[in-house]
Formats: C-alpha cells, structure tokens, sequence
C-alpha cells in the first residue's frame, strides 16, 4: 500500500531501484508526464546531478492560475481555519489512497493535517483546492510544503508535494495535471523549482522504491479484518503468543524518555549527523526538529493506561545517559489511521508508522561490521513497538530504507504488498538503493 509522509532514503539494501512494477506504462503513454522536466528513463539520467530545467526569475513565471473546467474554482485553504481544515479532512477520508483490494483507506486526521501542512517556513498558497463554484464544496486538493534536500552532495531547496485528492466522481478528467501545473507554479512564485513526492503508482520516473513491512499487533482485530491471516500451520492462540510484547520499554532503564524541548538542539545535531549515513535525507534545523517530533504530541496528560495524549499524531523518544546526560538515541513513530471498509464490527485500523531515528553507536569505529548498530536499533525499535502497544495500536509499519531492513526480520516484522516509490520533479541523480521491485519480497 501506498503513502508516507516521511522522507528519507535507504541505500541499505542492494539493487536497482526504479525498474517498474506491474502498472508501468512507457513513457509513451504518459501524455502529461511526457511534458515534465522529471527522468523519462534510467538511461535519460544522465553522469551529473542536477537540474533539468533552469529556474525562472519571478517575472517569466506564468502569473495568473491555470483555466479550470468551467463550473469549478481555485481555493486556497486555509489550514488554521477550523472548518477548512475539516472539510479536507472529510474530502480525504471518503476519496484519498485504498490499498488495492479497496479495503483500508488512509484516514488522516485534522491534527495530522495540520502538523504535516504547517511546518516552518510553510506557504499557504501551496496549499491548493479546487471548489465547485456554485455550492462551494471541496472536491480536489493537492498540497506543498518546504523541504531541504541533501540528494548525495548537492543541499536542494523543494518542496514536498502530497495529498494530491480528486473526488471520486471527477475521476478521470484529466484534472490531476491541471493540480499539479498549479502548485508547481504557486512553487515558482516562491523561487522553488523542484520537488520531492512519493506515491504507491509507478510513474517516470522513480528514484528509489521501497517495501511496506507491518509489525502485528493486535492479532485477534488484524484477523478479523482481514489484514492478516492465520497461516495453515498455526492457531489464533500461537499466533497471539508469538506477537506478544513486553510491557515496558527495555531501555527504560537505560535512560529512555519521552522527548522534551530542552532536547531539541541535541536531537538535531544527533539526527545531522546520523542521516550523514544516506544519500537522500531531509535537513532539518532545531525549529524543524521541533515541529516534526513535538509540536504533534498532544493536548493535555497521558492516558495512565495507553500513555497517549488527546489529538497526539507523533510519539518521540530520546535516551539519556544515566550519568553523562548525554542524548544518545532518539526514536519516533506517527499515528496514522485507516477506515477499514465494509466491516460492522471494526471501523478504524490503528496504525503506527516508524518515522525518524538515531543512535550515536554508528559513530564508534566498525560499529556496523561489529553489529553493535544493528543490535542497538533493534532494542531502541523494538522499545518503540511495545510503546506503540501500550497505546493500542494495530500494527506498526515501516519502509524497506534507512537501517531498517537490518533489524524487520529480527523484530517480526512481516512483508507487505505494498511498494512505495520515491520521485524528484527537476533535479537528475542516479537511482538511490532500495528494493528491487521486481524481485519477491526481499
Ligand atoms: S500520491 C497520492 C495520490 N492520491 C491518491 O492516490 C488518492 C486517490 N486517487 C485520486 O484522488 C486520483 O486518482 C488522483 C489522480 C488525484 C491520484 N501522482 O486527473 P486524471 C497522473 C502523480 O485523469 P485521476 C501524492 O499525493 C497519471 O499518470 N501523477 O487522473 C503525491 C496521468 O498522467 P499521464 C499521477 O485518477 C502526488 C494523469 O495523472 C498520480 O482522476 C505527486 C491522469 O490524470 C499520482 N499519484 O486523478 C504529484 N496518479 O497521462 C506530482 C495519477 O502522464 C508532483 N497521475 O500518465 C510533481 C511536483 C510538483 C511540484 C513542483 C515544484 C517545483
């Protein structure tokens, strides 16, 4: 299944990214990516990074909105407004990504929307819908916000582009180029030129492809829901026993805490130089750090009995060294909930999704060879697992990049069927790692 909010890259595992899954088209065939400065092939990558298309001055960038179909209009929304946050919250939860048997679809929530479009530094001009003109309703919506790269040496100024939704009575109109011209132009006027993005459909062209792997939780929900099944040669009961977790984090002792402010200057030197590891990293400064690990926490007191707070999108870690207090590892998740379709019983899937981590034992010499990273990850997600338990969700996923392929396995991990592939709009570089889609799961 499709759609992540996080960035980043693995160089992990080997093979070639971007060979194509089973939905490719050629280039061909795709009249609109046809006409956009993206690779058309691997071959048409060619030996130097950079941009495909130069950026324009202010003044040669198209000033007014591209033409609508008549009967609609453009729409800023604005995110801060209560009722427009909601009324993209309910657009995307009747008409955004189903997995593709059409039983789970992503139901993001008000408060995600507004961590996830408002970081520092956002343009509410990228934040673009379109309305039906004569009753107002939100029928389409795609949206940017502020990122910067490090694509191997090169630092890129982007923006990142997700929650493209048209309603599923406009389907097929041809009104998804029409959205995506818009906000590239809505990103020119701001001096942006290029773009990062990531989708579950195989476009021109990827940059790396990565692999869903989903950590079961709650068995008895997930069977029922068809998430999972019973294999041939197992029970409910064994099953259950083989999932089950502790009740407290292991590191507990060790130091771990839940993330504060006065850890964000460490978190953010600790992530800096962690992420020095892969080719494709978001730079974060301390104000990003903040707002990706904490201003998403929650209102209010824990719950004694999930440790979740009211509204809370993110869970964020660190771990401080009982005697130098020291910020050594840090670890995050986000919640991100699906509506299970066609079930009376269970109506949401609670899914945990792995987000940023580090730890300063990839800095000691051989730390890698010697598998003291490996181990060390798998204790601090691990930790991260039974947290997640704690607060009662389903299932905790995660990608195929960064380190993680090292410990998927190790920490039950399973899987999945779903792919995500990664994209840069203007800008060139060879395929990063990833899975090779075409093999069966790694
Ligand atoms: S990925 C999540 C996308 N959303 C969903 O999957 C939700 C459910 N689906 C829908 O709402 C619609 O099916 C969508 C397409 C809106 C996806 N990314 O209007 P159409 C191309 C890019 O007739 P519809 C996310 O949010 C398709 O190949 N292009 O089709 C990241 C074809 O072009 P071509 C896509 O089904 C988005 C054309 O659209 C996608 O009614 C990144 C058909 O248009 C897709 N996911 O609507 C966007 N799906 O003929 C790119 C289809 O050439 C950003 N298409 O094959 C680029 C950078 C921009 C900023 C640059 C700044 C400098």
């Amino acid at each position: 299944r499709a759609l992540l909010e996080q960035l980043k890259i693995n160089d992990v595992i080997q093979g070639k990214a971007g060979l194509g899954g089973k939905n490719k088209k050629d280039a061909g065939d795709h009249k609109f990516w046809a006409t956009q400065p993206v690779p058309h092939s691997n071959e048409d990558r060619g030996e130097e990074d950079g941009f495909i298309e130069p950026s324009k001055p202010r003044e040669e960038v198209r000033q007014d909105p591209y033409p609508l179909p008549k009967d609609f209009e453009w729409s800023i929304i604005d995110i801060v407004d209560p009722v427009q946050i909601k009324e993209l919250y309910e657009l995307l939860s009747a008409n955004y990504v189903e997995d593709d048997q059409a039983a789970f679809r992503f139901q993001y929530t008000a408060e995600f929307l507004e961590w996830a479009l408002k970081p520092p530094g956002y343009h509410k001009e990228w934040h673009v819908g379109v309305r039906v003109s004569s009753n107002k309703k939100l029928v389409a919506f795609i949206s940017g916000v502020p990122i910067t790269l490090r694509v191997r040496n090169h630092t890129v100024h982007a923006s990142e582009i997700n929650y493209l939704c048209i309603h599923k009575k406009l389907r097929a109109k041809r009104l998804a180029p029409v959205l995506i011209k818009e906000v590239t132009r809505q990103c020119n006027l701001k001096g942006i030129f290029q773009a990062i993005y990531t989708a579950g459909v195989v476009l021109p062209t990827p940059v790396s492809t990565c692999r869903y792997y989903h950590r079961t939780l709650n068995v008895p929900k997930l069977v029922d829901v068809k998430f999972t099944y019973v294999p041939r040669n197992m029970t409910i009961a064994r099953m259950i026993r083989q999932y089950k977790v502790a009740n407290t984090p292991h590191l507990a002792r060790a130091g771990l805490r839940e993330m504060e402010d006065r850890d964000v200057s460490a978190v953010a030197e600790l992530y800096a130089r962690y992420m020095q590891r892969f080719d494709m990293v978001p730079l974060m400064s301390p104000e990003e750090v903040q707002h990706q690990f904490l201003s998403g926490r929650g209102r209010g007191e824990r719950d004694a009995a999930t440790g979740r707070r009211d509204g809370q999108v993110v869970w964020a870690y660190v771990v401080e060294h009982p005697e130098t207090h020291k910020i050594t590892d840090f670890i995050s998740f986000y919640s991100l909930p699906s509506t299970i379709m066609g079930q009376k019983q269970h109506k949401l899937l609670e899914a945990a999704y792995l987000f940023y981590y580090a730890s300063d034992v990839a800095f000691q010499d051989g730390a890698d060879e010697r598998g003291l990273l490996k181990h060390r990850l798998q204790e601090l997600v691990g930790d991260a697992v039974i947290i997640a338990d704690q607060a009662k969700f389903d299932v905790f996923n995660a990608l195929t990049l960064m380190d993680n392929p090292s410990f998927l396995q190790d920490l039950k991990f399973g899987s999945g069927d779903g792919l995500l592939n990664f994209y840069l709009y203007n800008w060139r570089t060879q395929p990063l790692a990833g899975v090779n889609p075409t093999d069966d799961r790694p």
